[in-house]
């Protein structure tokens, strides 16, 4: 008998007759992300596209049978709560739960998008002292985030207070969605937090009617993502661009709303939030230059001396990665870089000191995501430096798109030593995805791990550039190993 491959995601949760959201959109969702789901089903809804008709509360019977059934041999890598129904779903769910021990993402389904009541109020009560300890992630839209704060949340201005009680109530982290609240420059921005860190995620305003299944199929992804293997950040990131997608191709099907479609995992960057840290600002953000074209090949070094070697072979990008020098003999290796770039109109990109990179009008900066929380981007931008950014994770790949920065590094696309990577590979099916979902829009380059036998794989996936570091530093010879990579790269422009 084969083992399983395939994750098992539970939905505990509502069935929705009109098949746009409850049982019917968790299935679909998890189709698309390629993991079985099992259901157990809370409620039969009679329900349309444009009113919720008769409730049917499933027999306790029923709802325990189901549990068992499924308890007994399809055990749940991820389990997704949606509708509950009533306090003895919930109290039976529960108990469930006291002794399940992955991870449990709750849709604390009170009101529906069409605007219906699902719940009564008495359950927010229920849900909270029964529910909520046991939940890692809750995903409450903005009423039902205020049903369960018993008070109103006037603005976006309100979200992260809104979290950081969520989380003091006993949920281990919260995502509340912002769909309801306004718009701001033309996107709607929903907040996480686990009551240490928190960030927006921001996705453009897609003008839509149909709307119907947006939460459960967002709460569906983000538990089938988990079950994939992603972390929590990544698995919010790709489940709010799925739903973005979900949103910009769905059709209306009968006189109300439309279902949210389901169409595979998310391919366009228009469909991609943008993560920060901090609530974007009403108004313009900091721009960089484009890079003038590819930037070929990309060798990082930690010398001018080396930057001058590789620039006298005809290399035109090149980092200066300096992790040994101080005062004022990091100034001069960094002044000397940038005058070098000059000379052979090449393009220098300073590693991390973005400061004297500005002080001695570097080409551009480069920064990794820690750098981003420190570096004064604003700065950076007025001086009109380009800034280049490191990512590893669909989390930072959207905190990169945030930034609008000039090119996106992306990485380990193979195992590397010459830096400690709290990441996998990311491997060559995962640069394609990326070059297809960013390449039309940003100049890319990949790095981690590549020498000259993975080259031609590497320029396969459409890449136009690659970074290196010990293929070229600690090739017998260098000059050569540039000379041969310039030619591999130039020929797949
Ligand atoms: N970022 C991702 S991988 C890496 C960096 C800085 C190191 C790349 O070095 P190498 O020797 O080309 O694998
Ligand atoms: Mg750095």
């Amino acid at each position: 008998m084969a083992s399983r491959k395939k994750p098992i995601v539970w939905s505990i949760a509502g069935s929705d007759s009109g098949g746009g959201a409850g049982i019917q959109a968790d299935l679909a969702t998890f189709h698309d992300f390629g993991v079985h789901g099992c259901t157990v089903v809370t409620a039969i809804t009679a329900q349309n596209s444009f009113a919720l008709g008769h409730v049917s509360v499933t027999p306790r019977r029923t709802l325990a049978a189901q549990i068992n059934a499924l308890d007994s041999d399809l055990q749940a890598d991820v389990i997704k709560l949606g509708m509950l129904a009533d306090d003895g779903v919930v109290t039976m769910v529960a108990k469930y739960l006291a002794s399940y021990i992955g991870f449990v993402v709750c849709d604390p389904v009170m009101v529906s998008s069409s605007g219906g009541e699902l719940s009564s109020t008495s359950l927010s009560e229920c849900l909270i002292e029964k529910l909520l300890p046991r939940c890692d992630l809750l995903t409450p839209n903005l009423g039902e985030a205020e049903a369960i704060l018993n008070r109103e949340i006037a603005g976006l201005e309100e979200v992260e207070r809104a979290a950081a009680d969520i989380v003091a109530l006993g949920a281990r982290s919260v995502l509340i969605k912002g769909g309801h609240l306004s718009a701001r420059n033309n996107e709607r921005h929903d907040y996480w937090s686990d009551g240490v860190d928190g960030f927006w995620l921001s996705g453009a305003n897609v003008d839509t009617f149909n709307t119907h299944g947006t939460g459960c199929s967002l709460s569906s992804a983000i538990a089938a993502g988990l079950a994939r293997g992603y972390a929590l950040p990544d698995a919010l990131v790709i489940a709010k661009a799925y739903v973005s997608q979900g949103l910009r191709m769905g059709v209306q099907l009968g006189g109300g709303p439309g279902p949210v479609a389901h169409v595979g995992w998310p391919q366009q960057l228009i469909d991609f939030p943008s993560l920060r840290r901090r609530l974007p600002a009403d108004g313009p953000r900091p721009s960089f230059p484009s890079c003038d074209g590819e930037l070929g090949l990309y060798p990082v070094v930690d010398s001018a001396d080396w930057i001058e070697r590789l620039l006298a072979c005809g290399v035109k990008t090149i980092q200066l990665r300096v992790k040994d020098l101080e005062g004022e003999s990091l100034r001069l290796e960094i002044a000397r870089a940038v005058a070098l770039g000059r000379k052979f109109a090449a393009r220098v990109f300073i590693n991390d000191y973005w400061q004297l990179a500005i002080a001695e009008g570097a080409y551009g900066v480069h920064l990794g995501q820690e750098d981003l929380d420190i570096a004064d981007i604003a700065a950076i931008s007025t001086a009109g430096l380009r800034l280049g950014v490191s990512t590893h994770t669909y989390y930072e790949v959207a905190r990169a798109h945030g930034l609008r920065p000039s090119y996106i590094a992306i990485g380990p696309v193979y195992p590397t030593t010459s830096k400690q990577m709290a990441y996998n590979p990311q491997g060559l099916m995962q640069l394609r995805r990326w070059v297809g979902i960013l390449g039309a829009d940003y100049t890319l380059t990949a790095i981690g791990g590549i020498d000259i036998k993975r080259a031609r794989a590497v320029l396969q996936t459409g890449v136009k550039s690659i970074a290196m570091i010990s293929a070229i530093t600690q090739a017998e010879n260098p000059e050569a190993a540039v000379a041969a990579l310039m030619t591999m790269i130039e020929a797949a422009q």
